[in-house]
């Protein structure tokens, strides 16, 4: 998982509604409808109270993330607040204001977990399947639809299930050779191209770690491309020469997360 910095999130939470106008331009939902889309649950949500707790842990705080956080989850109609303790005293300090939920992240895992109702939920995977729910409902699930899938991590695979679930064909496009060997064998169902870069492809999810990865020769003009990576995975021309782009940074996941635990 690659770390955001302090000016990924800085303006994050004045655009909340900007993105989510955006987001309801192309898909024809806002980022709650997306994220409860993607996990299949109805709106609206259970209400619950959730606090986003700090970590000091490995590279430590990353300034203004889990203020971000919050900000989302209430931009969304949650009851969320961050508390002023880290940690394990954070935690604590959660459950004596009465949080129900807690959401947090080290250097390798953002997770939210629903202490009440047992159910969690991992940012990878949310992300991987808000981003996929997203594409889709840009396309209008074109009969025939075919997706290419770039990167067989965490976030890639939670896209691929997504779409498996909604009979959607898959194209796998991954470099190292055993990952992809790997994806293949666990998702009977999907392609793994020998090469994905001759841009026949219309509907693309880029969940790998590269910076621009994706040229303007790999897209057509019809392209929508869903990149939740982290860098950002899309050339700027090929940005530009492509239908939609869908990217965030942090929104979508944690709409998507928050879907899934309520
Ligand atoms: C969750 C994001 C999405 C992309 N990269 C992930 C990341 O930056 N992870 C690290 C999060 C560290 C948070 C730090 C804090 O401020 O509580 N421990």
């Amino acid at each position: 998982m690659t770390r955001l910095v302090k000016k990924d999130i800085a303006a994050m939470d004045k655009n909340l509604n900007h993105l989510d106008r955006l987001l309801e331009a192309v898909t024809g939902k806002s980022l709650l409808e997306i994220g409860a889309f993607a996990m299949g649950k109805a709106l609206p949500l259970i209400p619950t109270r959730i606090a986003v707790v700090p970590i000091t842990t490995g590279l430590g705080i990353i300034q203004g993330f889990s203020e971000t956080v919050t900000a989302i989850l209430v931009y969304l109609g949650a009851d969320a607040f961050t508390t002023e303790k880290t940690d394990v005293r954070g935690l604590q300090e959660a459950f004596s204001r009465g949080a129900e939920v807690v959401f947090m992240a080290d250097d390798q895992t953002f997770s939210a977990f629903h202490f009440k109702n047992g159910s969690w939920s991992d940012n990878g995977d949310a992300t991987g399947r808000g981003f996929a729910a997203a594409l889709y409902l840009a396309a209008k699930a074109q009969a025939q639809m075919e997706v290419l899938v770039l990167g067989a991590g965490a976030v890639g695979q939670a896209a691929i299930e997504f779409l498996l679930e909604k009979n959607i064909s898959v194209v796998l496009g991954e470099i190292d050779q055993d990952k992809a060997r790997a994806c293949g064998e666990k998702y009977q169902n999907i392609k793994v191209a020998a090469d994905w870069t001759a841009g026949r492809y219309h509907y693309i999810v880029e969940a790998t770690p590269i910076a621009d990865l994706i040229k303007t020769k790999n897209i057509t003009d019809q392209s929508i491309i869903a990149a939740p990576g982290v860098p950002f995975g899309v050339a700027p021309a090929a940005a530009k020469k492509a239908d939609q782009i869908i990217h965030n940074l942090l929104e979508l996941g944690v709409a998507t997360m928050l879907s899934a635990i309520s």
